[in-house]
């Protein structure tokens, strides 16, 4: 399908080739970093020709297109999905290995880029994967952090951060695009003008700083279908012919600021997951990669049509999250001051082509910014909020008359704050929540009043996964033997994968479902001896809790259920229990005090539990360090049971959760985000559910939870769990380590309220769900068929559907065919 250039031979040359001319090296004496960007040149001139191709087929059917703003793309390695995607991987394994390199080890020499934190983030790089493979056009716009998350290191426990320098070696897949540069502009005042010649206002922005926007391609490869589609990111650079226009003339100073802007905006990703900070350089980096994206997208648009007043016809906008929303007065900027619409035309253009996301209805996450710094800083922005906010409360107070409390909920500005989620709703013309339960809550209670005045515009798209990557690369065992059962068509279409389900009751399809797991859980175990030292039986459940580290997850009640089971080994030695291999994988946000505690004790737990030699080893706990895309792959295939414990309606919808269950772990969870849609398919006696429910925990909080101390002082194994945080076993008799920890639980001197997420509430039902899992265990003809259901149930999981639901309901796009292009 590309031709000969991924024929063995061939590509062998290329390889040789470019380790001649990058580094004037034989491939003998060429270093696995080396080949790795050798192959990946390699790699990128095959992309190069589709891309090309791709965006000459766009230009000739003159295809709407989708641009999805976001402030995070959690890509991953390039390389191996690359290959996947473009059906390649074998050839290309095989020609390496025929010059004795194995491709599993010039992957590992990637940089593994984390332009995002979490879920948000990895959504947005599914979503491009399946843009690209169901033919649809599409750009991401990003932004080029020069850091993005931090590496974690645990040292004595502790989380230490360091910072991640993804591009040291150079990133091979990336094109730069200085041609395409925008100027952005910050700051300084706006004077107001008559035009003498049309009689319109004109607005000039004077005495701001500004910013060179220079933009990165990377090529995002479909499935076997020759589409490339682009994640365009920026990078900032000082301007420089103002630089020395402003050096001079003795403007030193401004000068030095303009470069320093330059250097700081694109910097470092915030490494906040689920909670917004409110740092002034994070709205920069907001207005900066939105300018610059709106600015290319308007260009490209008037290349092909004269009227911009019909732009919604030929793109639209989805703003991942609030993060984007600046989007909304940029895009009525540029229309009205740089294309000269008047206000009517321009907001009937903005609020056709915009569309929002809601990920969280956690309320520390709601981005709110103070006026004065928001109007300092986007004077002319500012302006434009005031007037949408004008116009609509207008609205707001026709439709109800004397009704205040309204106009104080619904404003955009109220109390000194720009509401961004508020400017989302009324400016764009969908919301949609990301699990259906999500949706439902911000429709009856968090954006009730919204829901009420514009219901036409809920909509709800229960987030999906990449199969080709959590499956196809992550798992290639379990891959190959799905796509001998039932043929290869699961990885364009995950539905599929229910032809697997008649092998639930195949014996031997079990057996060897069952073997393949075991064979991951080899490769995990290599993996946690080589990075942690420590020797699991990968005979034991393996048990895992990786996402970001969250009170709302609660990898604490995980941890208090670990050491509550340590207690009743240590007392009963006699009691028959299922060795278990607890595992988890989080980063903290770095000045979140509580969620570092956590780690601190997971990893003390880990230390005497791990070198207790009386418990037999039936216990194990290993925190992986620095979790992120890669070695999640490795851990979502050897995975027995998929740990989704968060409090009922705080996690939006998960996608851990799918990952798990695509890979045949079934889930422990709450009914909460998109567990429930879960549960849904795979049946309730495939999956071990607990806890308070969404609706139970809204009512606790309506009436000012519940008191913890009542279960504390009833449950007295949980009361000395509780106690041992404070009585030194976990803290080699440090009474205060775990200080904080015990009062968030209880002292409601030192909290609002305690217990927030209702942890001990939720105890005991955790702890009886986790009993039916050992039972389930146990046996294993059971186990098999419910682990094998999980996978053959995930079909409705995928990205895939979730981009054909944007699509249908949101974006209204073509697909375009496009031809090969090793022709070019
Ligand atoms: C996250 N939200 C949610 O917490 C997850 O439940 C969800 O799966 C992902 O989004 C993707 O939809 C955020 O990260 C944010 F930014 F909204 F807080």
């Amino acid at each position: 399908m590309y031709g000969k250039r991924f024929e063995k031979e061939t590509f062998k040359t290329a390889v040789k080739d470019n380790v001649k001319t990058l580094y004037r090296k034989t491939i003998d004496e060429a270093t696995p970093q080396q080949i790795f960007q050798a192959v990946s040149y390699a790699v990128k001139e095959v992309i190069i020709d589709d891309w090309l191709a791709t965006q000459k087929a766009y230009d000739e059917a003159d295809a709407k297109t989708v641009y999805y703003m976001s402030m995070e793309f959690l890509m991953g390695r390039a390389l191996g999905n690359n290959l996947i995607n473009m059906t390649a991987y074998g050839e290309v394994k095989e020609a390496l290995a025929e010059m004795n390199i194995d491709l599993n080890v010039i992957e590992d020499e990637e940089p593994d880029p984390a332009l995002g934190n979490g879920g948000l983030g990895r959504l947005a790089a599914c979503f491009l994967d399946s843009l690209s493979t169901l033919n649809y056009p599409a750009y991401g716009c990003g932004i080029r952090y020069r850091y993005g998350m931090f590496k974690q290191k645990i040292e004595n426990g502790y989380q230490v951060e360091e910072p991640d320098n993804w591009l040291k070696e150079g990133n091979p897949f990336e094109l730069r695009r200085e041609e395409y540069a925008k100027e952005v502009r910050f700051g300084g005042n706006i004077r107001f003008e008559k035009d003498p010649e049309t009689g319109k206002d004109i607005f000039i922005q004077e005495n701001y700083e500004s910013v060179l926007a220079i933009p990165y391609d990377m090529p995002i490869v479909g499935y076997g279908n020759h589409v490339v589609n682009t994640l365009r990111v920026w990078d900032a650079k000082a301007i420089t012919d103002f630089q020395l226009d402003e050096f001079d003339r003795g403007n030193y100073h401004k000068a030095v600021e303009q470069e320093n802007l330059a250097k700081l905006i694109v910097d470092v990703l915030y490494p906040n997951d689920n909670h917004y900070s409110g740092k002034e350089l994070r709205l920069k980096q907001q207005y900066f990669f939105i300018s610059a994206s709106l600015q290319a997208m308007i260009a490209k648009y008037k290349k092909r049509h004269s009227d911009i007043r019909k732009l919604y016809e030929k793109v639209v906008i989805q703003m991942n999250d609030t993060h984007p929303t600046v989007a909304v007065p940029e895009l009525m900027r540029l229309l009205i001051d740089e294309e000269g619409l008047n206000w009517e035309e321009a907001w009937e253009v903005t609020s056709k082509t915009c569309a929002y996301t809601n990920h969280t209805i956690m309320a520390e996450a709601l981005e709110k910014w103070p006026i004065d710094l928001f109007s300092r800083l986007l004077p002319r922005i500012y302006q434009i909020v005031q007037e949408i906010d004008r116009r609509f409360l207008i609205q707001v107070r026709a439709k109800y008359p004397g009704n205040e409390e309204k106009v104080k909920k619904m404003a955009i500005l109220m109390d000194g704050q720009v509401r961004m989620a508020n400017m989302a709703i009324i400016s764009g013309f969908s919301v949609n929540g990301v699990a259906k339960l999500h949706t439902e809550i911000l429709k009856h209670q968090e954006l009730k009043d919204f829901y009420e005045m514009f219901p036409e515009k809920f909509n709800n798209k229960t987030n999906g996964i990449t199969q080709r990557r959590f499956l196809a690369h992550g798992n290639p065992l379990l891959a190959g033997w799905i796509t001998d059962r039932i043929g290869d068509g699961w990885i364009t279409d995950l539905s599929k994968i229910a032809n697997l389900k008649p092998l639930v009751n195949d014996e031997q399809a079990r057996r060897e479902f069952m073997q393949i797991k075991y064979k991951n859980k080899v490769r995990l175990a290599e993996y946690i001896k080589k990075h942690n030292g420590i020797e699991v039986d990968p005979r034991s459940i393996f048990d895992v809790q990786v996402k970001r580290l969250h009170e709302y997850k609660r990898q604490f009640l995980n941890i208090l259920h670990i050491m509550y089971l340590y207690n009743q080994i240590k007392e009963h030695p006699e009691m028959s229990f299922y060795p278990r291999t607890f595992i988890f994988g989080a980063k903290a946000a770095a000045g979140y005090q509580r969620a570092k505690e956590t780690i601190k004790l997971i990893n003390s737990v880990a230390d005497v539990v791990n070198n207790d030699r009386s418990i037999n080893g039936k216990l194990k706990i290993v925190f992986i360090e620095d979790y992120r895309v890669s070695n999640a792959e490795l851990l979502f295939a050897a995975a027995d049971v998929s740990e989704q414990i968060s409090t009922a309606s705080k996690e939006a919808s998960g996608t851990g959760n799918m990952k798990f269950m695509l890979n045949g772990a079934p889930t422990l969870g709450t009914m909460d985000g998109a567990n429930v849609e879960i549960v849904q398919e795979v049946g309730e006696d495939n999956a071990f559910i607990f806890g308070l429910s969404s609706q139970e925990v809204i009512d606790y909080e309506n009436h000012g939870g519940y008191n913890p101390l009542d279960i504390y002082f009833n449950d007295w194994e949980l009361k000395r769990v509780i106690d041992q945080l404070m009585d030194g076993t976990y803290a080699n008799g440090d009474h205060d380590m775990y200080k904080n920890l015990y009062n968030s639980l209880l002292n409601t001197q030192c909290t609002a309220r305690p217990d927030v997420y209702f942890i001990l509430k939720d105890f005991r039902s955790y702890a009886e769900a986790q009993k039916k899992v050992e039972q389930a265990y146990r046996d294993e003809q059971r186990w098999s068929k419910m682990a094998l259901l999980n996978t053959a149930c995930s079909g409705k999981f995928s990205s895939d559907r979730t981009i054909e639901e944007y699509v249908e309901d949101i974006w209204k796009l073509e697909k375009i065919q496009v031809p090969s292009g090793q022709f070019f």
